[in-house]
């Protein structure tokens, strides 16, 4: 609309300004042509009445007078006449104007000097009117008094207004035909074959290759249309090409890759690209409080670690809640941008929510329901109906937001967590083609535990859409199937490991979740600079140092760690000034309560243990609380002797992964949470149970002084394990199981 406007604008500006000197010039002709007009029937009238004024003047016939000027009185538009003696005073004047005496009329003197007549405009009161005036002569051509016609000149500008009105209309007219006509040509000629060619590329992105039809278009506009569909027939050649290729070289790779994920990737979903789909987006642009400035920041989120890797592997469409003010400054005008910004791999989507909408769905039904309810950390899951109206009107939003970006046929869709349950029914009853998987990254509880919740019907009911949905680990795949078969109507296949539902199948799986790893990798001399300036900073030379890496939140178990460390330095006194303590940690969800709480709670808790221990030099907790990147995150990593994940329970654990893939020189010691997923693997770290503080202080004893042969050997067993398992094996297993699926 903006640009037809921006072609019609000129011509009507033309136009308006052509017609309105055109329309000025012929009111001014009217206007001369009237004054004419009314100057001569002035003139005819004053001069009709000569005689008869003569005879009146040189009798002083007041009474002749007096009926010569009432003659005027029914004429039409003459307003009336007045005759005045050789003074200039009046003598009789038509009764209609009798207020006109009291006007002054410096124009009678020089009509009675200078014995000529005279016609002007005049005002009269409010109006404006016509004044002829005539001197009377005798024979000898001396005054005997003057003749004064007075016109309504009304008409006149009653006219004139009506012809501008005229010229308006006829202005108005041309415009408007002017702007169809201009509107009619452009489309034909511009906005049509523009339209045609915006379907043609959107059938073509969305490998709708049915309906793609030459495209006829001569001239100019034609030869472009040609060059862009040279374009695509070599982009799809080449893609059909990469498919191929991919195919056989992933038959050759043992090993899981990024290189093998990615042609995996291109081998199964050849020109469909993967459209993954989560609440937390994998890059965020937030303002720098110091410097005022925008910039791009990771997340502390499982999810991203996870999923970013393989999306950067083998691109694709990621579509995520745009969760800060500075996000919509970054994006296309479809809501997208290309991520990692330095160095574009994929599309980041960003999916727009109300305060209400975020309030409701993420912090009330999301974490404030779902989450404690799956963490079996006794702290209450709390249900609002409120909260589950918004929890589904925003699953409904990005069901409508993922549908817009579906290509035509066979389209894969990968949902990530619990913020989605009823998505994958959404998408399935509009697109029954589509192939979808959900995983769920934290623990799924046992049914009694599942029952509590009161909208236990309709997540079951959303989820089972799904054609296949992962878990970390089989107990809580096993769990899934015992709550469908309770709280569900449906069959368990307990062979094939499935749910079926209304003639749907569900499978259920349990694939590990891992990281990417820089598994073999040695440090880089960025980090060790790093390393060394963290030492300096925290004075930790020849001081053993422990690690925690963590999004604050109750279920990471930090306040039962800090309370072990305490009673570990309580029962083993002589690690005082020997042992220091670097908790990381990313506030998170900080408008729930009990998050707010857990801060304070964290806070006062080292502050008091600091307090309890510290001597002028030294103290054993060093607590970071602020987001890190993972670049911030790797030295403290490198330079810890061991780490703890002491998490009341947890999904999988990927800090405890992350640490033994960042030590690529087998040395350090991991302390692990029995109840974290990431326990089933690891089991050469240091088990605990972080409930029992006692026994977790003799596990950072035990850990302290394990021979470093015996932490070489664990670390070196574990490192197999997380480089065999990792991120790439766990999104290519799930890809496999996905793709294998008959359709339904
Ligand atoms: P989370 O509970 O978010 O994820 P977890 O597996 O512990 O996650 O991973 C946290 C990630 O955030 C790690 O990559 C870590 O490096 C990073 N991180 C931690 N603290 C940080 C800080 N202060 N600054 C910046 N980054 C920080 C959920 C489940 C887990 C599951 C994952 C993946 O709860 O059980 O392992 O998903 O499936």
């Amino acid at each position: 609309m903006k640009r037809t406007l921006l072609f019609i604008l000129p011509i009507l500006i033309i136009v308006a300004i052509g017609f309105t000197i055109f329309g000025i010039i012929q009111v001014r002709f009217t206007e001369e042509k009237l004054m004419d007009d009314l100057k001569r029937k002035a003139k005819t009238v004053d001069e009709s009445m000569e005689v008869s004024a003569r005879y009146i003047l040189i009798n002083n016939d007041l009474r002749s007078a007096r009926r010569l000027v009432e003659s005027f009185q029914k004429r039409e538009r003459l307003q009336g006449c007045a005759i005045y003696d050789k003074d200039g005073q009046i003598l009789a004047i038509t009764e209609r104007i009798t207020e006109w005496k009291l006007k002054e009329k410096p124009y009678l003197k020089d009509a009675l000097a200078t014995k000529n007549s005279r016609g002007a405009i005049e005002k009269f009161g409010d109006y404006s009117v016509y004044s002829y005036v005539l001197p009377v002569l005798d024979d000898e051509n001396n005054v005997l008094g003057l003749l004064e016609v007075i016109y309504d000149t009304s008409y006149l500008f009653t006219t004139l207004t009506e012809l501008w009105r005229k010229i308006s209309i006829t202005l108005i007219i041309l415009i408007s035909m002017i702007t169809l006509v201009a509107f009619l040509i452009q489309r034909q000629i511009f906005i049509m074959p523009v339209r045609r060619l915006t379907e043609w590329f959107a059938h073509f992105q969305r490998g709708d290759t049915d309906k793609l039809r030459p495209f006829k278009e001569k001239g100019e506009f034609g030869k472009l249309v040609s060059e862009i569909e040279q374009i695509a027939l070599g982009l799809r050649v080449a893609r059909k090409v990469v498919s191929e290729e991919a195919h056989v070289r992933f038959q050759k790779e043992d090993v899981w890759t990024q290189a093998k994920l990615k042609d995996l990737i291109h081998a199964k979903l050849g020109d469909n690209a993967l459209f993954v789909v989560s609440n937390r987006e994998p890059y965020m642009h937030v303002m720098d409080e110091t410097s005022g400035s925008i910039k791009c920041i990771r997340p502390a989120s499982g999810v991203v670690t996870a999923i970013d890797p393989i999306l950067r592997a083998c691109g694709g469409t990621w579509i995520a809640h745009g969760s800060t003010e500075a996000d919509r400054k970054f994006v296309n005008s479809k809501d997208k941008l290309g991520v990692p910004p330095e160095d574009i791999r994929y599309i980041l989507k960003r999916v727009w929510l109300t305060k209400e909408e975020e309030e409701g769905y993420y912090y009330g039904f999301a974490n404030e329901g779902l989450w404690p309810l799956c963490h079996v950390t006794h702290t209450r899951p709390i249900f609002r109906e409120a909260d589950w109206q918004m929890y589904k009107k925003v699953n409904q939003r990005f069901a409508d937001s993922i549908l817009e970006e579906l290509p035509a046929k066979d389209p894969f869709v990968f949902i990530q967590d619990y913020h989605f349950t009823l998505l994958p029914k959404m998408l399935k009853d509009k697109r029954p083609d589509a192939r979808i998987a959900l995983f769920w990254h934290i623990p799924w509880p046992n049914p009694e535990v599942l029952a509590i919740c009161p909208y236990q019907q309709e997540i079951l009911d959303g989820m089972l859409a799904c054609d296949l949905i992962g878990f970390h680990v089989q107990y809580h795949c096993n769990n899934f199937i015992d709550t469908a078969n309770r709280l569900v109507e449906c069959r368990v296949d307990t062979e094939k490991f499935s749910v079926v539902r209304a003639n749907k199948e569900t499978l259920i799986r349990a694939f590990p979740i891992s990281v990417n790893g820089y598994i073999s990798g040695k440090l880089k001399d960025t980090d060790k600079e790093q390393m060394n300036k963290v030492r300096d900073e925290f004075k930790l030379k020849d001081k053993i140092v422990g690690v925690g890496v963590e999004r604050i939140d109750y279920t990471k178990g930090i306040v039962e760690r800090i309370l072990a460390i305490d009673r570990f330095l309580e029962k083993n006194p002589e690690y005082k000034n020997k042992f220091v303590f670097i908790q990381l940690a990313a506030p998170s969800r900080t408008h729930i309560k009990r998050y707010h709480e857990l801060i304070g709670e964290i806070d006062e808790l080292v502050e008091k243990k600091n307090w309890k221990y510290s001597d002028w030099d030294w103290k054993p907790i060093i607590y970071l609380k602020r987001h890190f990147s993972p670049e911030e995150i790797r030295p403290y990593y490198a330079l810890a002797d061991f780490c703890i994940v002491s998490s009341l329970h947890d999904g999988m654990n990927l800090v405890a992964k992350e640490y033994v893939a960042s030590r690529g020189d087998c040395s350090g010691a991991l302390i692990l949470s029995k109840f974290t997923g990431a326990s089933r693997e690891l089991t050469d770290a240091v088990l605990i149970n972080p409930y029992s503080i006692e026994e977790f202080a003799d596990a950072i004893k035990f850990t302290v002084e394990m021979p470093e042969d015996e932490k070489r050997r664990r670390m070196e067993n574990m490192r197999k394990i997380v480089s065999e398992n990792n991120i790439y094996k766990w999104a290519g297993n799930i890809i496999t199981e996905l793709t294998a699926l008959k359709k339904t």
